[in-house]
């Protein structure tokens, strides 16, 4: 059995990082969609640097949780056949045991050289300009997908959609697309589809499945209940 899971802040809220909609959507009294924007970045870079800055280094104070480390546990178990797509620019999917994640809307570990293209890894601050360390030129910005911007890898989103057979959302709201679209494209394409999140969502109506709870408490069940289908 194929499967695709996709994952959004909720999976990383009880590691204690904010998710978007617990601050209402707000940050430093702006609202995200006008702070993770090409615009907003153009008019105040100091402010969208210091967003990024912030989050990225607050990344050293989070640890992963059991969600984290039952997806890696699932893959282990399964590993070809588990395709793990996050909306998270966090690094605890990776810090939990997982890998080969798909970050659809890039990593605060990564910077994105407007200068050369070059995407590096990086870990400290930007608002200072550092250079590139490929071409030198101080145009490095955050690799994150903005709004307005094209996610990463959706062709090999879109392909593996296609060809699974069961479609997890686990922490997401359904508010951003085309993330928010991945359920209805999945099932027109014959998969199962089953959502696990705090509350109701914005998708919910459309999963064939949906359970309401922590994903701290969710995930672990869930794998445990398919790994032991498995071994049936
Ligand atoms: C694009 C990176 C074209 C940066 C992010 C009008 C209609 C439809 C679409 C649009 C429209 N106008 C504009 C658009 C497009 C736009 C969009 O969708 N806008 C929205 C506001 C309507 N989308 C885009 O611009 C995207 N690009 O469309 O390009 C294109 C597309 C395809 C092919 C060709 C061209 C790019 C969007 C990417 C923006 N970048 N993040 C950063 O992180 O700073 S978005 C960001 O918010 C996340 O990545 C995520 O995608 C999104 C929502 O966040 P969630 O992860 O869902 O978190 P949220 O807080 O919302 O919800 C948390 C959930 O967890 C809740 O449900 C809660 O109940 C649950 N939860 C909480 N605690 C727990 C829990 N669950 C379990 N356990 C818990 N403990």
């Amino acid at each position: 059995m194929r499967i695709v899971i996709l994952t959004g802040a909720g999976v990383s809220a009880e590691s204690g990082v904010p998710t978007f909609r617990d601050a209402d959507g707000l940050w430093e009294g702006h609202h995200v969609e006008d702070v993770a924007t090409p615009e907003a970045f153009e008019r105040q870079p100091g402010v969208v640097h210091r967003f990024y800055d912030e989050r990225r280094a607050a990344l050293s104070l989070v640890d992963p949780n059991p969600a984290h480390v039952a997806l890696s546990r699932l893959q282990a178990a399964w590993a070809d056949d588990v395709f793990l797509v996050t909306q998270n620019i966090d690094d605890l999917h990776e810090r939990g045991g997982s890998v080969h994640v798909h970050h659809m809307h890039g990593e605060l570990r990564s910077a994105l050289c407007r200068g050369c293209g070059d995407h590096v890894r990086w870990l400290t601050d930007l608002a200072d300009y550092p250079p590139c360390p490929g071409c030198h030129a101080t145009e490095l910005r955050p690799d994150v997908v903005w709004f307005g911007e094209i996610p990463y890898g959706m062709d090999l989103i879109q392909m593996q959609l296609q060809r699974c057979d069961l479609f997890v959302s686990i922490g997401t709201s359904g508010a951003v697309y085309p993330a928010a679209g991945f359920v209805q494209f999945a099932a027109a394409h014959g998969a199962r589809t089953l959502e696990l999140n705090l509350d109701r969502s914005e998708g919910t109506s459309l999963f064939d499945e949906a359970r309401h709870g922590p994903a701290g408490r969710l995930v672990p069940a869930w794998v445990d209940e398919l790994l032991a289908d498995i071994s049936g």
